[in-house]
């Protein structure tokens, strides 16, 4: 035994002591012959070859290529098939290679044996085969059917890939439950509201950074985290030498730190700014007159404070501009926004003036920071109304919506296959309340269209409307990754079966019954993503590069494929007959033969215009299946500028500043409730009254906790190196946290601006423990100027207690560093239904 391969041995043991999985990872063939063969390893025999797949580290949902050789991953690059961004990557695609081969990886099922459920309880999990595995799941599923209780079935759903409709809808509705739980609302669903209520775009936007001549971002930090950081990082240089670009962050981020102008906002004061940029920019007459219309005589009568008459303005592709100003904006002049934000009025007419010259070559980021707050929405609108103003919208240089793509991204229809238990199930209440008086959740205009995440656990504790009684979760860890975290340890103890579909032991695994060991969705799993960005929609798969070294299944694929099956053994087939009636291989026609062609045969399904030659005219044309597996990317035709000019999908098909598809939505959720708008808005913590509603307005950010007691404000960020909650597993990680600005390698650190830590006498490297009215954590202090004085930056990531040996520092009991969302109370932006993470916790610090 040389050496190294006893060093992994001696920590595999360790590892495996703690997590109660007695010798199991011993004996795995990769493991085995990754220890035997590394030192033997010599890149330079060229043996190997570049397979492409998608990383989803982040949701800039890359295309890679993977070097594999002698059956292993070696090294991870961008795609240069992508016309999104090319061989461009960031740097935590290399995390994935130590998640791939992580020696804490789950191999094969386990069942807990400890019956007691809690965090200071360890599960004692101990291995079971999958057909023990399947068979338990089958039963509980056949059990509450035969109840007529399947509505207790739930799935849950973090990442995922194209191919989810069948797990994640068509299954959980062949069951007969109504409960397929995402995560997007404690993702970022708030900040689609603006584009949504005012363009017609409930998704995300792509900037044309190539172009851009002002770029202001609202808490959008491109070249370390939101979307398609690859392109961004590799043309943000570009950009800065072509384009002005301010970012607001009372942080001072990455980008920030490269911008020509930081502004370190007060948490939860954005639309401050925004507001009164809007409103200089009509008072100077800076708008961009041929997208939003002007005065009939071209007569700027916009003066701050003054009403206008509708009458002497002629809109062009927008709507509403003058009832906006009357209502709300004739206020907002930039000594009202140093009143209410602290800003500078001449910085902010340095702004507006500065837009208006680059016009309509303008572009305004909006991310989760302004937006996943309490009053998020109006947020949303706020920031994103100046990418009307000032033309942005769908211009060159500024920003658009993804280009669609001809995928079949839904599974056939379940007409014919849903029995009489199903559609009763279906008929019940979604375990999440959405679509209640205070949970609106106004998804694409629709009164509980969308998902409210993190109420899931309120609504299990409070058995309202039900109790879930058997719960199957994947790619998602929502014990960590949602707010007061301490709400959802307690209603997974209480429920009867959990099953955590998983490549570690995470948090939420430490309350379940059941773990399935997933193939991890970058190497070992068919699958793939769409990306946008540099005018580009591209479509990436997802492949086994290399051979799964353990007893793992695909979650979206092999999974429900194995457990329908085991359901019709049992009697219930309703399932099986579904999958192998409906989803064939598009090229020959037959059912799959076992659940690893089917997995494949997903794919297939999903992606088969892109390369079967349908003349779909939206991009390139993939020569067969075999092409796109080879090239692993398919790319869209460029974005047609000004295409949605004229043509948005909102009620007046124009773009919104008073928005009458708002007004809509609110109008027909309020009367599904028999009450007024008015009363809505005060049910759900919103200050607006009348028609302030349905447009761009401002609200005193709220927060939680007493300020005598709880002084400065927690801002959340993520980490540079976060693949999502996924990554701290990985020691890179810790070795390499230097690499976000102010953080510190080996630590998990809050930083301090140097004027608040002498107040409180804090100096670096002290341990510290933070508190908020929802929990306390401890961490490292940092003293650092890169932050608002007021305000404690840290990042989100670390606090892991369960997941490996280096995420947490005792496995399964003691964290390394801090989860931000144990002090993160639990509140929400009802009106998109998304959770608050941003400016509203209040918290204090001591010496730990
Ligand atoms: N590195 C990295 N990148 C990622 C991910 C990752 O895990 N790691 N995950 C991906 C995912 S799932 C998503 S949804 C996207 C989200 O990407 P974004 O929507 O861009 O959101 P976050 O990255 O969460 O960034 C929040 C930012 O808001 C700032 N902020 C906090 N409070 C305020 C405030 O009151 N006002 C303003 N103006 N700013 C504020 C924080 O300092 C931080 O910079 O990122 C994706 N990209
Ligand atoms: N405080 C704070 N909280 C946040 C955020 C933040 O910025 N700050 N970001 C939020 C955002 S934007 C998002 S999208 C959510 C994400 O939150 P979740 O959707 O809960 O996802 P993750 O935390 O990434 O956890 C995924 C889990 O899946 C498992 N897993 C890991 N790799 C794989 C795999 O390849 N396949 C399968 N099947 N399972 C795997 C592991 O158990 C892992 O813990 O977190 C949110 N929470
Ligand atoms: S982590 Fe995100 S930006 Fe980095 S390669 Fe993966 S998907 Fe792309
Ligand atoms: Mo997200």
């Amino acid at each position: 035994m040389d050496i190294q391969r006893r060093r992994i041995l001696k920590g595999t043991l360790a590892g495996a002591a703690l997590s109660g999985i007695k010798g199991s990872l011993l004996f795995t063939p990769t493991f085995q012959a990754m220890a035997e063969d590394l030192p033997r390893i010599d890149l330079r025999t060229g043996t190997g070859e570049w397979i492409a797949t998608t990383c989803q580290g982040c949701t800039s949902w890359c295309a890679k290529q993977v070097y594999v050789m002698d059956g292993r991953a070696i090294k991870v690059r961008g795609n240069p098939h992508s016309k999104v961004h090319g061989i461009a990557s960031c740097p935590r695609q290399h995390l994935n290679l130590q998640q791939l081969y992580d020696t804490d990886r789950v191999v094969e099922p386990m069942i807990r044996t400890n019956p007691n459920k809690g965090r200071d309880q360890d599960p004692q999990f101990k291995p079971i085969s999958w057909d023990q595995a399947l068979d338990l799941l089958a039963d509980k599923i056949i059990a509450l059917r035969q109840r007529n209780e399947s509505h207790k079935y739930a799935l849950f759903r973090g990442r995922y890939s194209f191919t989810n409709d069948l797990f994640y809808d068509k299954f959980t509705k062949l069951v007969g439950s109504p409960n397929n739980i995402s995560h997007s609302a404690i993702c970022a669903e708030a900040h689609k509201m603006g584009p949504y209520y005012m363009d017609g775009n409930w998704g995300y936007n792509q900037y044309d950074l190539n172009h851009a001549k002002y770029v202001l971002a609202f808490g959008a930090d491109p070249i370390a985290s939101n979307r398609q950081t690859s392109f961004y990082a590799s043309e943000w240089g570009n950009a800065l030498d072509r384009a002005t670009v301010v970012v607001v962050d009372p942080r001072l981020t990455a980008s920030a730190a490269k911008a020509h102008k930081w502004i370190p906002i007060e948490p939860g004061k954005d639309p401050a700014l925004a507001l009164a940029i809007a409103h200089v920019a009509l008072v100077e007459g800076l708008w961009y007159k041929p997208f939003v219309g002007d005065f009939k005589d071209s007569q700027n009568r916009f003066v701050a404070g003054q009403v206008v008459d509708a009458k002497h303005f002629a809109d062009k592709h927008s709507h509403g501009l003058v009832h906006w100003w009357n209502e709300a904006l004739k206020d907002y002049t930039p000594e009202w926004a140093q009143q209410h934000a602290g800003l500078d009025p001449e910085e902010i007419r340095a702004i507006a003036r500065g837009m208006g010259k680059s016009a309509p070559a303008v572009q305004v980021w909006t991310s989760r920071g302004p937006t996943m707050q309490i009053q998020g929405t109006y947020t949303s609108l706020a920031c994103h109304a100046l990418n009307g103003l000032f033309g942005g919208i769908d211009s060159k240089g500024g920003l658009f919506p993804a280009q669609s793509a001809p995928l079949n991204s839904k599974f056939p229809s379940l007409d014919g296959y849903l029995d009489d238990v199903a559609k009763a199930g279906l008929k019940q209440e979604k375990i999440d309340q959405r679509g209640r008086l205070t949970f609106p959740a106004l998804k694409s205009g629709k009164s509980g269209g969308g998902v409210v995440t993190n109420n899931v656990a309120n609504a299990m504790l409070a058995q309202d409307p039900y109790q879930l009684e058997l719960i199957i979760a994947y790619f998602s860890n929502f014990a960590f990754s949602g707010p007061d975290t301490a709400r959802w340890e307690k209603a997974l103890a209480q429920t009867d079966f959990v099953a955590h579909v998983t490549t570690n032991i995470a948090e939420f695994s430490w309350f379940a019954d059941l773990l399935l060991p997933a193939s991890h969705h970058m190497f070992e799993k068919w699958g793939g993503a769409n990306a946008i960005g540099n005018g580009y929609r591209q479509v990436s798969i997802q492949q086994p590069v290399v051979k799964p070294g353990w007893n793992t299944k695909q979650d979206e694929s092999e999974l429900p494929y194995l457990l329908a099956k085991r359901l019709a053994q049992k009697g219930f087939d309703a399932p099986w007959r579904y999958i192998n009636e409906q989803i064939r291989d598009p090229e020959t026609g037959k059912a799959a033969k076992d659940e690893q062609q089917f997995a494949e045969i997903t794919v297939k399904y999903v992606t088969a215009p892109l390369w079967d030659g349908t003349n779909h005219g939206k991009g390139e044309r993939l020569n067969g299946w075999q092409d796109f597996v080879s090239k692993g990317v398919w790319n869209s035709n460029p974005y047609e500028y000004q295409s949605r000019w004229g043509k948005y999908k909102t009620v007046t098909g124009k773009f919104e500043f008073y928005s009458e598809t708002l007004k809509k939505a609110l109008v027909g959720h309020a009367q599904k409730h028999g009450v007024s708008v008015d009363q809505v808005l005060e049910a759900c913590d919103y200050d607006a009254r009348g028609e302030l509603a349905f447009m761009p307005h401002y609200e005193e950010p709220k927060r939680d906790g007493d300020k005598a007691k709880y002084p400065l404000l927690l801002v959340d960020q993520k980490s540079r190196l976060n693949l999502e909650g996924r990554s701290q597993n990985s020691s890179w990680y810790y070795e390499l946290k230097d690499v976000d600005p102010g953080d510190e390698a080996n630590e998990d650190v809050a930083k301090f601006n140097p004027v608040d830590a002498k107040k409180l006498n804090l100096a670096n490297g002290d341990r510290i423990r933070i508190s908020s009215p929802a929990g306390s954590i401890t961490c490292t202090a940092k003293l650092w100027e890169g932050v608002r004085p007021g305000t404690v930056a840290k990042c989100f990531g670390q606090g892991h207690w369960a997941f490996g040996r280096h995420a947490s520092t005792e496995f399964g009991k003691v964290a390394r560093g801090g989860n931000n969302n144990e002090i993160i109370t639990d509140q929400y932006d009802r009106l998109s239904g998304s959770s608050a993470f941003y400016s509203h916790t209040r918290i204090r610090v001591e010496k730990a």
